[in-house]
């Protein structure tokens, strides 16, 4: 195997077996899934162009692009499923447009058993790539990865009832993209920043898809102990999940906890109004294996960001596109066995008392408040923004981000989002003027926001975001963060900061373009950050 497309990936690229758990066979046939669906991508191309649009299609495409994203996914069984799914559907599309000629992923008949199939994986993975030149593989791979973020938010949308043809579209012939070894290195260059653009649509898409169903997120303060009683522990970012459960256990004497990513939806008036969601246990996702064999209940991982659960296999349960063989899945709409599970289990004994963190700052929250917000600028009483947020992970050289929140100085706001939040989402930072000086905005899913609250701020001030107060300092792990630092670039924004490593896919040459042409850098220590940025 060879896969590095995440942040925690063994140097050089994990050959034997990934950093995450991922076996060799579950990556030969990620890879092969992911080939065959640039192929259904073409067929779909050409079925557009002769007027058939197949929502069916569509949909499946994205689910197996989000499906091969870091964490989500380590079922071979499952892979096998989509794989056949995928070279059915491009042969029905076929079969209505026979005049039209196609060749590789569009015509490739997978092997009839699983040991065939990862030998075809293996053919058409990253270490097999036919593009001779290194810089272009680079750009291609990142456009790859950027769409597999792409795929999750738009994957995501759908789930709530929100779909766009023309988005579907472009990520098709972004996907199709990649097959091609004729691309010039601007060719490659725009495509990822048209990776970037596709992207805010997705994430447009998504909020208006959570916020329409759900409603705008208010300030919410959350409970971080437990209360007495049977309980479910909810993980990975799926709202309708969260929903589902909480309707399907109401009266029923459990309390619904979150996890990780799922903080943020305590925030939603549709969601919060239930009584029995008690609270937020544990923090990000890579602490889930001690977290989660300590929770005296059962356990819903509705999105990425599953590890090795061997430790407590029979308390959890995996729904949607995740999977980890052994684990039991559930269909997303009857949870029935994960609420038997719960009731079988001692749950809390005791309530313990944790304190509690506030959420809910999304863009209408925050722009409500706008008009402080800016006095307080105006007054000289808020002297800078920061945004420090992306993906948590195990690395020893993330706490720079908890040590950058504590040396920011007590004029300046943090706000934040995503799972990177963990390391120091409980801090007691106070508030200026009535301000919190830590804003939750929300999950990764809700970058849209963050960038809408910078436009929104650049508006107020009459000038572009670059020149704000605001300084970004980003921390990634997987490919929902590769999408949206495209999609930073995609709108112009200079001076980042990103950490805690840089990606291994991207070649000293690529590394020299991003620096000359965004001024992106790597993080160094906090101290010297923050003289750089505020000095
Ligand atoms: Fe974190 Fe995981 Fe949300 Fe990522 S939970 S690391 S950016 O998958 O998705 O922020
Ligand atoms: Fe390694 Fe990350 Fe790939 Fe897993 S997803 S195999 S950790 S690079």
């Amino acid at each position: 195997m060879f896969c590095y497309q995440c942040e925690q990936t063994a140097k050089g690229g994990c050959t034997k077996i990934g950093v995450c758990g991922k076996t060799d066979s579950t990556a030969a046939l990620q890879d092969l899934l992911l080939y065959l669906t640039k192929g259904l991508s073409q067929v779909a191309i050409a079925a557009r162009e002769a007027g058939i649009e197949d929502p069916k299609v569509n949909l499946f495409t994205v689910k197996a692009v989000f499906s091969t994203l870091t964490n989500v996914n380590f079922d071979d069984a499952r892979f096998v499923d989509l794989i056949t799914q995928c070279v059915a559907m491009r042969d029905e599309l076929k079969a209505k447009i026979p005049s039209m000629r196609f060749d590789g992923p569009a015509t490739l008949l997978p092997a009839g058993d699983i040991a065939g199939m990862v030998f075809q994986g293996k053919e058409h993975g990253v270490d097999n790539d036919p593009e001779p030149n290194e810089d272009l593989k680079s750009l291609k791979q990142t456009l790859t990865y950027g769409l597999k973020g792409v795929a999750a938010y738009a994957d995501h949308a759908a789930i709530l009832g929100k779909e766009d043809n023309e988005l579907y579209a472009k990520i098709q012939l972004l996907l199709a993209a990649t097959l091609s070894t004729d691309l010039t290195l601007e060719q490659c260059v725009e495509a990822g920043l048209e990776c970037g653009r596709i992207n805010i649509r997705a994430m447009e898409l998504l909020d208006d898809a959570n916020t329409s169903t759900y409603g705008h997120p208010e300030p919410t303060e959350v409970k971080l102990g437990a209360t007495a009683g049977k309980a479910i522990l909810v993980s990975g970012h799926d709202l309708k999940d969260l929903e589902t459960l909480l309707k399907q256990t109401e009266g029923k004497g459990i309390n619904i906890y979150t996890h990780g990513e799922m903080l943020p939806c305590h925030g939603y008036p549709e969601l919060k109004k239930h009584p029995h969601l008690a609270g937020h246990y544990g923090t990000a996702w890579q602490n889930q294996k001690k977290e989660f064999a300590e929770f005296p209940g059962a356990i819903l991982m509705t999105t990425n960001c599953i590890q090795d659960p061997k430790n407590y296999i029979d308390a959890i349960f995996t729904t949607g596109l995740v999977g980890w063989p052994g684990a039991v899945h559930v269909g997303n709409d009857d949870f029935t066995p994960v609420i038997e599970k719960a009731l079988s289990m001692d749950g809390f004994a005791a309530g313990t008392d944790k304190g509690s963190v506030l959420t809910g700052f999304a863009r209408n929250a925050v722009m409500s408040v706008a008009g402080t917000v800016i006095d307080a600028v105006k007054a000289g009483n808020i002297k800078h923004f920061f945004l420090v947020g992306g993906c948590d992970g195990a690395k020893p050289g993330r706490n720079y981000y908890t040590e950058f929140v504590e040396k920011a100085p007590e004029d300046t706001v943090i706000l934040t989002l995503a799972c990177g939040k963990f390391r120091f989402f409980d801090k007691q930072l106070g508030d200026i003027g009535g301000i919190p000086r830590l804003l939750d905005i929300g999950q990764c899913n809700d970058a849209y926001s963050a960038v809408q609250i910078a436009l929104a701020l650049a508006d107020a001030f009459d000038c572009e975001v670059n020149d704000l107060p605001l300084s970004l300092i980003l921390s990634w792990y997987e490919q929902k963060a590769v999408a949206i630092l495209l999609s930073l670039l995609a709108l112009g924004i200079k001076n980042i900061k990103l950490g805690p490593s840089l990606p291994a896919f991207i070649t000293p040459n690529v590394l020299n373009f991003l620096v000359d042409t965004y001024n992106i850098a790597p993080i160094s220590t906090p101290d010297e950050d923050l003289k750089e940025i505020l000095g």
